[in-house]
């Protein structure tokens, strides 16, 4: 078996059934400009320790698996041309060939499960891509999701995507998803759009009693809690709507296909909103970050007492 590259504080946590969150890196390499993604990484760390909860960015360096990253590390994640975009398909190859790559969530989560971590926060997951019943477009994430035991918070799924799918497809996949003081799916950069979510939850203790439902029972799989981006920070569904449609356009006329659709796209979001995007994306980041949190200390304390 491969060996995990675990930080030390990381594991320290770990051992001591201590609360842990996960962190993905593509957000880093692929989601936002530098120096900006750098920014947002330490940021949402920060926003984590401060909860009394330890972070762990999970990327590949130089082909090992790290869990928990230094500065430095970040650092090169953001900034270095060189670091690929790895969901599952690409992990064998990354790792044989001592790359570097950001990981996405469906890689962040299967790693984040063989750690023994079971909170992740990001900010948006991926699913199925709008016109995806023709293109086959359908995010590595959803399998994952019927795959592995993590639960992570998002502020939904990207707007880019094609929102009633991606539910219908998570469905199938008998993946749960919890809105968070909300009745109605978040858009990430929309607060709310006008799809019913299945399951409402309003607080981290009632979150972590589903997850530990569960796997006790067990369910295989991870779950999706879906927090809405703050108010304050939101952009309304209907001004991103003409903004994502003139992006998806010029994607079908670049010929922008595969994995590089998505970088592309928030990409083009955020020049057309004037860097608005890219303020809701870090802002949603943060929010998820403090929820995930939350959740990862009720979740260690309810084991720690049925272990007593
Ligand atoms: N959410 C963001 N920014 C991102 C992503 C999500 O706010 O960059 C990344 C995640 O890593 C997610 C990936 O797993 O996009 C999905 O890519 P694709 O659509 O190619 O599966
Ligand atoms: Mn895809």
């Amino acid at each position: 078996m491969i060996a995990l590259d675990i930080h030390e504080e990381v594991q320290k946590a770990l051992r001591e059934g201590k609360a842990v969150v996960a962190l993905e890196s593509t957000i880093i390499s692929h989601g936002m400009p530098y120096p900006d993604n750098v920014e947002m990484a330490k940021s949402v760390e920060e926003t984590i320790r401060k909860q009394g909860v330890t972070p762990a960015t999970i990327a590949i360096l130089d082909g090992k698996v790290k869990v928990g990253l230094t500065h430095d590390e970040i650092v090169t994640l953001g900034k270095s041309e060189e670091v690929l975009k790895a969901s599952k398909r690409d992990l064998a190859y990354v790792i044989s060939r001592n790359l570097h790559a950001g990981t996405t969530v469906s890689a962040t989560m299967l790693i984040a499960e063989r750690a023994g971590i079971k909170v992740f926060a990001t900010g948006g997951i991926g699913g199925v891509h709008r016109n995806g019943q023709n293109t086959f477009d359908i995010s590595r994430d959803l399998e994952e999701f019927a795959q592995s035991n993590v639960a992570v918070v998002c502020a939904g799924a990207k707007a880019i995507l094609d929102l009633p799918l991606t539910m219908e497809y998570l469905e199938t996949k008998g993946v749960e998803v919890v809105g968070y003081k909300t009745d109605k799916l978040p858009a990430f950069y929309s607060s709310e759009s006008d799809i019913d979510i299945p399951q409402r939850l309003d607080s981290p203790s009632e979150i972590a009693k589903l997850m530990k439902a569960k796997w006790d029972f067990p369910l295989k799989g991870g779950l999706v809690i879906a927090n809405p981006v703050p108010k304050d920070k939101e952009i309304p569904y209907e001004t991103m709507r003409s903004v994502i449609e003139e992006a998806l356009l010029e994607a079908k006329d670049a010929g922008i296909i595969g994995k590089e659709v998505t970088p592309y796209l928030l990409e083009k979001v955020a020049k057309k909103t004037k860097g608005a995007s890219l303020e809701a994306n870090i802002a949603l980041v943060l929010n998820n970050a403090k929820l995930a949190s939350e959740i990862a200390i009720a979740f260690a304390n309810d084991e720690k007492e049925a272990s007593l």
